[in-house]
Order: C-alpha cells, then structure tokens, then sequence
C-alpha cells in the first residue's frame, strides 16, 4: 500500500511523459514519501504508452492503464480513482503546467484533516502564465459557472488537486469531458477543503486538447450536479442551496418588518411616511442582517470572517446596491419597455435578489 497515489492523465504526451514521471518521482524521493505513479492514458497513438512501460520496467511504483473506450479526461482520471493503490490521490496535468514540487504539501494537508486540497490559480499568490485571451476568458467564465455552486472555492476547475479516497469511494461519478474536480466536489462527500496557490504554465510541447464541445460539456455539467444536489442532501452544493433559501426566507422577514413598521410609525407615531419608510427599511436591513448572521451563514468552527462590523456595513452597501437595480430595472422595463409595473418589480426584486445572495456570499460572509 502506498502513502499516496499520483494520477495522470494523458493522451498524446510522448513529448512530456518521461519527464513528468521521473519528476514526480523525484519529489517522492525528496519528501520521503512511498508514492504511485499512476498513468492513466486513452490509447494514445503515439509513443506514451511504449514509453510508460519503459518507466514501468525500471521503477516499480510506475502503473499504466490503457482506455481501450470511452474516451475522455474525466473518465481516465475517475477510473484512475478505482485503480488507485493508496488512499490519498492527486491529479496532475503531464505536461508540467502543474508544479509537481507542490505535491507533498497537497498531501500533508490532506493528512492533516482536509478532504480536498486544491491548487488555485485564482487565489492571491496564484497565477497563469503564457495563456491566450481567449483561454484566459474561458476559463474565467467557466471558474464563475463554477462559483455560484461552490462560492467558497476560488478554483472550482482547476486540474490540479488532492483528495482522500473516501470523497469518491461511495459517489456515483459520471465524470464527462474536461472538469473531474466540479464533479468531485459536485458528488463527492466532503467537508473541509483547502487552496494552495500555484501559477499554472502553458505547455511547451505538444498541443491542448480543449474544444468547443468541451465549453458545451461544462455547462451540461453544471446543470447536472445542481440537480443531483436536489436530491442528494449529502452534497456540498445541497449546502449552498440551503443558503440561498434561507436568505430568501429571512428576506421575506424582512419585507414583514418593513411593512409593519412603516404603519405603525405612520399610523401611530404620525411620522410622514418616506421618513417614516426610511425607518422601516433601515430595521429591515438589519433584520435581515441579523438573521443571515446568526443563522444563514453561520459558520461552523475554523472559518473565520471578517469582523462583524465589518459585515454590518458590506451588507448595508450591497442592501443599497440590491435597491438601486430593482428601481433600475422596474424603471427600465415600465418605462422604456412598457412592461406592466408589477411585472417589472417582481423581476426587479428577483434580480436583486441574486445580486444580495451572490455579492454577500462572496463579500460579506466569505472566509478571509
Ligand atoms: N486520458 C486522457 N487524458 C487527456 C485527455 N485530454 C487531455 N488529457 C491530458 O490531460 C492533461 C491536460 O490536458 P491539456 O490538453 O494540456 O489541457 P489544457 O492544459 O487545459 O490545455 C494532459 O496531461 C493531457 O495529456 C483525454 O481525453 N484522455
Ligand atoms: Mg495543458
């Protein structure tokens, strides 16, 4: 049994595979660590998998398995799950955009008590060298996707990540096309994750395989893992759900307070009612703040954020900012589009809606 099992995917890497597997191999030797080599590949019609059998001949903690069908990223590193010989593993790109040196840190923190260690290339200290604009807006758009599921999670998509094998053992994976980790973290069972840094180099040999298809792909996942959360309550985005009813509840709280203290200050207190108003959402705002606070996002234990005045105040700007964008789009669709009001407000309150949930999830109540 090893102490870790490295998987890495591969699909034409002729160019890259001797390299990575003696690097990788190098880093075990360094950090003490009895580590597997597993090399997943996709019946690469070049040279990788006579090559890996070489490595193999020499060095007994090197494994190859060879897809014959199904082809696809995801699949090869979920399949290098099942055959995995240890029980923490870590998936690495072969073609060196990922620092092998990072790997024994990505163990110890998952022997330290983390479920999922994930190198992050959007996180301070993170970075991307040598990739194009539209690689760079790609990947972006798909880390933003990726985001609305899991907001505390700065690289949803990235390839390079750790994981104990119990996250996966019991998940029914159905892993298609280029992001295993939203899948993982989609349909895997975990709790405390953790983000290390890394700045993540373009290949220098051989060539990338995204595609269109791939973007296509990527949103069918995201549509899927969100309704497996419906109904896997298990599941880390089911957590995330939960957020956002509550904060649709404590929201409606806040509609009732509003509209009971306008009439009580102008009907009892004979305040005149916009100054009355004013009042009435000034306690709204802070009922809701109180209740999102103490019940919402409550956190358990280690996650600590910012101080709670600090949150007071955020989630008092983005409360403005929430008001301006549903007049704004009340006024828009009314009065340029001739919308009837009360369809309007109603999209205006939804749009607003998302923007206090989204902006206060990532801001306001985001671990520092
Ligand atoms: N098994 C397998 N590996 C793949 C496949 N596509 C890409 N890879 C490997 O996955 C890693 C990342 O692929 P790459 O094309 O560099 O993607 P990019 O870095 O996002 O441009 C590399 O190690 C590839 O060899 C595939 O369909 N099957
Ligand atoms: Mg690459």
């Amino acid at each position: 049994m090893y102490d870790l099992t490295v998987i890495i995917p591969t699909f034409n890497e002729e160019a890259n595979i001797r390299n990575i597997v003696t690097e990788v191999d190098m880093v075990f030797k360094k950090a003490g660590l009895n580590g597997e080599i597993l090399v997943v590949d996709d019946n690469s019609p070049d040279r990788t998998i006579g090559i890996v059998n070489e490595l193999k001949k020499a060095r007994e903690n090197v494994n190859l398995i060879v897809r014959p069908a199904d082809h696809g990223l995801s699949q090869s590193v979920s399949e290098g799950f099942v055959h995995a010989q240890s029980e923490i593993f870590i998936v690495i790109d072969a073609d060196f955009s990922h620092p092998p040196a990072l790997i024994p840190e990505m163990y110890h923190e998952i022997r330290a008590g983390n479920d999922v260690v994930i190198g992050s290339r959007y996180m301070e200290g993170g970075g991307i060298r040598k990739w194009p604009l539209k690689r760079r807006i790609i990947s972006i758009g798909a880390t933003f996707l990726g985001r609305l599921l899991f907001p505390d999670v700065t690289d949803p998509v990235s390839g390079f990540f750790a994981i104990r094998k119990d996250v996966v053992a019991n998940s029914n994976l159905k892993p298609k096309g280029y992001k295993i980790l939203l899948e993982v973290l989609g349909k895997g069972t975990w709790e405390k994750d953790k983000e290390i840094p890394f700045e993540f180099v373009d290949r220098e040999s051989g060539t990338s395989k995204l595609k269109v298809k791939t973007i296509i792909e990527y949103a069918q996942q995201v549509i899927d893992i969100t309704i497996y959360s419906f109904f896997h309550h298990h599941s880390a985005a089911w957590r995330e759900w939960k957020k956002v009813f509550k904060f649709g509840l404590v929201g409606i709280s806040g509609i009732l307070v509003n509209m009971g203290i306008l009439y009580y200050l102008k009907e009892y207190a004979g305040i005149y009612y916009l100054v009355a108003s004013f009042f009435a959402i000034e306690f709204s705002i802070l009922n809701n703040f109180l209740w999102n606070d103490l019940w919402t996002f409550r956190t358990p234990g280690d996650h600590k954020l910012a101080s709670r005045w600090h949150r007071l105040v955020t989630f008092h700007i983005v409360s403005a900012g929430g008001l301006v964008i549903n007049m704004g789009i009340l006024w828009l669709l009314t009065s340029i589009f001739g919308v009837y009001y009360l369809v309007s407000n109603m999209v205006g309150i939804l749009v607003a809606f998302g923007w206090n949930f989204f902006v206060n999830r990532r801001i306001t109540w985001t671990r520092t």
